[in-house]
Parts: structure tokens; C-alpha cells; sequence
């Protein structure tokens, strides 16, 4: 049987839609529905496992996934030995310590002495470590929010997203201790056979991202304009330039990064280019 590289999601929660996102978008079709423990693809070697997140990187450090799909901040707080392949943009996230909002909070000095309620023992401790700060840490699998309110600690140290899960619980967000992301852990002896699968996947999973950071560029100008645009527009090579059936004028094709597209459009509209499209890249391959 030739082999198939095994991939944990998550099975319901807040990875779980667009892990499954990330696998359409790279053309990967599943066989059966994603309510079931498992699904394989019928157009690529791969086999998807739906599982608890806090359980994926277990079963990717003993091997029993090949990857996985989860929150770096439980990546981390496992501690366990996994590869870390590639972040993967969604789910972003920070694991900050609050405090009730009465309390007049100077520096991260505050919690020597205090006790903490937490669902991440090692990440806080390991940054109380560095930040030399002696405080009891008190572990809980839930709701931790509600800690201060029922005398329980003196403050938490809990994921935080918009904020608003801390506010209504009457605290405030004082230090962030960690930056949180979705990325894809692996298994740390992968075979040959099983890395030269993941090294398709990734190809496409970047190809897919490239496409999302840039956009397809389309414009009209005089032809005395195009040496100007050209400049404005690099491309991926170099632009592609077309005549267009007016006499002395062209159409210029090219590639832009989204984040630079504003400032770019005005630099364009000056030196002359007329008739701007943009549209979407589906993927892109450098
Ligand atoms: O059942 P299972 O164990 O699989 O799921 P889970 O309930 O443990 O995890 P889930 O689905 O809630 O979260 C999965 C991952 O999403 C987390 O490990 C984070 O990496 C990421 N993530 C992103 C978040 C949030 N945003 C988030 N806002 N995880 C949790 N929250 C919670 C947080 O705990 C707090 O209660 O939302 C609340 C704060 O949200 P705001 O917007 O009010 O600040
Ligand atoms: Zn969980």
C-alpha cells in the first residue's frame, strides 16, 4: 500500500472550519463528511483525523499523526517534541494576564505574591521565570475569568482575542505573555516517503497564501507612461505589456501585494494609467 500522510484538526472549535478551508483551497477533495473520526482524500495521499486540539500534539509527537493543525499556545503549553512546519495565518490570538479593573496595576511586579488562575501552567511560568516574578500559580480547565470574582486568585492569565470576555467579568487586560497563531506541527522522524508528501502540501498551502497576499493587476496607459509604471509595478518578473487597438496606448499586466496596493494606485493614476482593474489570485506560483 503506498503511503498516506495522516493530518489532525481539530474535530469541532474554533481551528476546525478553517483547517478544513486550508485543505479544499489546496484542491484536496475528501471522500466522506467531516463528522466522521476519520476521512481520506480520493485526489491526494492524505488522511484527515478529527480530534480534540489539546489531544493533537500528542498524537503528533508519538508519530501516531504524521502533522497536525493547532493553536501555538497549545502547541507550547504541551511542551512535547514536535517540528514546527509553518504558521498559518488564522485563529490569531494572545495569552495575557488581567487583573480586576479596580486594581492600580504599575508593572508585571504586581504578582509577586499572587496567586494566578490559569489553563497554561508553562507558559506563564516560564514567563514569570523570566520576568523573576515569584507567584502561585493555580491551574483550572475553565472559565477562568471567573477566578477573581469568586476570591479564587488575584488575577488570570487566559487567552484574549477582542477583549470583551474580560471586560464583562469586570477585568483588564495588563501584560501580554504570548502571541498565538495556528500552525502546523509535525512529527519529528518522519519518513522519506511521508516528507515527500508534506512537501506537496506545503507547495500548495504557500501557493494558496501567495495568491491571498497579491493581487492580479490590470491597467491601461500611454504608451510614453509604461518605463514610469513599470517602476511603480515590478511584478513577478517583469510586467507584461500588450498593445491595446487604440494607437499609442497599452494594456500592462502585472502582480501587486495587497498591503501595498493603495499607495501604489495613486502613484499609478499619476504617471497616467487609466482603466485600473484588480482582481484576486486564486493561488501563485513564484
Ligand atoms: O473541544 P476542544 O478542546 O477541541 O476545543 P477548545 O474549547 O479547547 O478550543 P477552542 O475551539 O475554543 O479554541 C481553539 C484555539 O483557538 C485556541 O487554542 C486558540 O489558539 C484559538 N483562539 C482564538 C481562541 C480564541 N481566539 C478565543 N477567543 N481560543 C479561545 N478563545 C476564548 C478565550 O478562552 C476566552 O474565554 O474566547 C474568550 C476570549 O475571547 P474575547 O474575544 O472575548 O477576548
Ligand atoms: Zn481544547
Amino acid at each position: 500500500m503506498s503511503e498516506v500522510l495522516r493530518l489532525a484538526i481539530q474535530s469541532k472549535g474554533r481551528l476546525s472550519e478553517d483547517s478544513i478551508q486550508i485543505i479544499k483551497e489546496c484542491g484536496i477533495k475528501m471522500n466522506n463528511g467531516v463528522s466522521k473520526l476519520t476521512s481520506s482524500s480520493y485526489n491526494f495521499p492524505i488522511e484527515l483525523l478529527f480530534l480534540r486540539d489539546d489531544d493533537i500534539p500528542d498524537y503528533v509527537a508519538d508519530g501516531v499523526a504524521d502533522i497536525g493543525i493547532v493553536g501555538e499556545n497549545v502547541a507550547v503549553e504541551k511542551g512535547k517534541n514536535i517540528d514546527y512546519i509553518k504558521k498559518l495565518g488564522f485563529s490569531k490570538c494572545r495569552l495575557s494576564l488581567a487583573v480586576p479593573k479596580s486594581v492600580e496595576y504599575k508593572s508585571s511586579k504586581y504578582f509577586d505574591g499572587k496567586k494566578i488562575a490559569t489553563s497554561y501552567p508553562k507558559i506563564l511560568s516560564d514567563y514569570l521565570n523570566s520576568e523573576s516574578i515569584n507567584a502561585e500559580i493555580h491551574e483550572i480547565s475553565g472559565s477562568v475569568e471567573i477566578a477573581p470574582g469568586i476570591g479564587l486568585a488575584d488575577g488570570i492569565c487566559d487567552i484574549v482575542s477582542s477583549g470583551s470576555t474580560l471586560i464583562s467579568n469586570g477585568l483588564k487586560e495588563v501584560e501580554v505573555i504570548f502571541k498565538s497563531e495556528a500552525v502546523m506541527i509535525g512529527y519529528q522522524d518522519i519518513s522519506s516517503a511521508k516528507k515527500a508528501i508534506l512537501d506537496q502540501l506545503i507547495f500548495r498551502i504557500e501557493s494558496v497564501q501567495n495568491g491571498k497576499i497579491n493581487k492580479y493587476i490590470l491597467l491601461n496607459a500611454p504608451n510614453e507612461a509604461i518605463d514610469e509604471i513599470i517602476k511603480i509595478l515590478p511584478g513577478m518578473k517583469s510586467p507584461t505589456v500588450l498593445p491595446l487597438a487604440q494607437e499609442g496606448w497599452s494594456s500592462i499586466h502585472s502582480a501587486i501585494k495587497e498591503d501595498e496596493f493603495w499607495e501604489r494606485i495613486e502613484k499609478l493614476k499619476k504617471a497616467g494609467a487609466q482603466g485600473i482593474l484588480v482582481v484576486p489570485i486564486e493561488k501563485m506560483i513564484l
